[in-house]
């Protein structure tokens, strides 16, 4: 049996945004869900920060979130475990988002206190986010659980808490030596050191999760290996769908790769949207005229530099620069 694993999903991040929203469940619609349904995938764990938010919840994003992700989770056994952005207070866990926002719902479980569930014959330990009121009793399950498997959310020293940096300050990872294998939330990327693996998030959230790659978990029962699952959309670019970059309205705006951003470019807006000066070089040459730049100019040559060219069809020197400028961004982002 396999069992889908997620962790600091941070819905409602960046101050409710909208845009990074739809980004984050884009991944959930396209990818991990269908990805699910394919593999006969029914149980769902989840490590620890649901919400981005600690202390309040954006109506909209929860009822974007209801609509678009738990009318899915629905069919599913979804079993998590809280993390520090999922708790209120910072010393207990006792009010937290998860369970006053979704505790209603059946399939939802939440683990407040450590629990040991069982799949198909596989012991998993599922322990909450430590703090100073629970750490003996959570430290006292570590110590004496008889699963090979431990999930949670740990603040570890020496762990990558961003991609070449290194997070002192936590707790030394010793408390988890005796476990086959310990998967964490917590830190957002992907990082493994003898038996504990940081699993990163799903997708990119702020520009430290540039060009990381991304991705969800899936463990097997039977073999106990964890398998990656990578989500390939990595986009860092933002289009503007009409071309207008002063109109950021949400319904105007979708995230892309450079790739994408250039074939939007060229296909449908024809190449008026870079800018203005790239704009330019679409209205006042013709095609002709810039392949005829393209294929002959010469720096400085007396007939095919820029300025003789700029000349011969009439506009300023820099416009043949920006048409030789385009040409070289275009192709590079067209072959990336
Ligand atoms: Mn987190």
């Amino acid at each position: 049996m396999k069992i889908a694993i997620l962790n600091d999903t941070h819905f409602g991040a960046r101050n409710d945004s909208s845009v990074f929203l739809d980004y984050f469940l884009s991944f959930f619609e396209n990818q991990f869900f269908p990805y699910l349904e394919n593999h006969d995938i029914k149980n769902i764990l989840h490590l620890g920060d649901f919400m981005d938010r600690r202390k309040y919840v954006n109506f909209n994003t929860l009822s974007i979130l209801k609509d678009r992700f738990f009318n899915t989770l629905r069919d599913y056994n979804f079993h998590m475990v809280l993390g520090n952005h999922d708790t209120f207070y910072r010393n207990t866990n006792k009010i937290n988002s998860a369970s006053e926002l979704f505790g209603f719902y059946d399939f939802f479980n939440l683990y407040e206190n450590p629990t040991t569930l069982c799949f198909d014959g596989l012991k998993i330990g599922m322990v909450p986010w430590i703090c100073s009121e629970n750490k003996d009793k959570v430290l006292d399950y570590i110590r004496t659980c008889d699963a090979p498997i431990l999930c949670g959310h740990f603040e570890l020293s020496g762990y990558e808490v961003l991609r070449g940096m290194n997070f002192f300050g936590g707790m030394d990872d010793g408390f988890l030596s005796r476990f086959e294998k310990v998967l964490s939330g917590h830190f957002h990327i992907k990082s493994n050191r003898k038996n504990v693996h940081y699993l990163g998030t799903q997708y990119q959230m702020t520009f430290a999760d540039l060009d990381d790659i991304k991705g969800f978990h899936v463990i097997d029962t039977e073999t106990r290996e964890l398998e990656f699952i990578e989500n390939p959309e990595n986009k860092p670019d933002i289009n503007h769908i009409d071309g207008d970059k002063k109109n950021n309205r949400v319904d105007n705006i979708e995230w892309c790769t450079k790739v994408e951003n250039a074939r939007h470019s060229r296909d449908v807006l024809k190449s008026a949207c870079y800018s203005k000066g790239y704009k330019s070089i679409y209205t006042t040459l013709t095609k002709e005229d810039r392949d005829f730049i393209i294929t002959n100019y010469k720096s400085r040559d007396c007939e095919h530099g820029a300025r003789p060219m700029a000349r011969k069809f009439g506009v300023h020197h820099k416009t043949i620069l920006k048409v030789l400028k385009d040409s070289i961004c275009l192709q590079q982002h067209l072959s990336a």
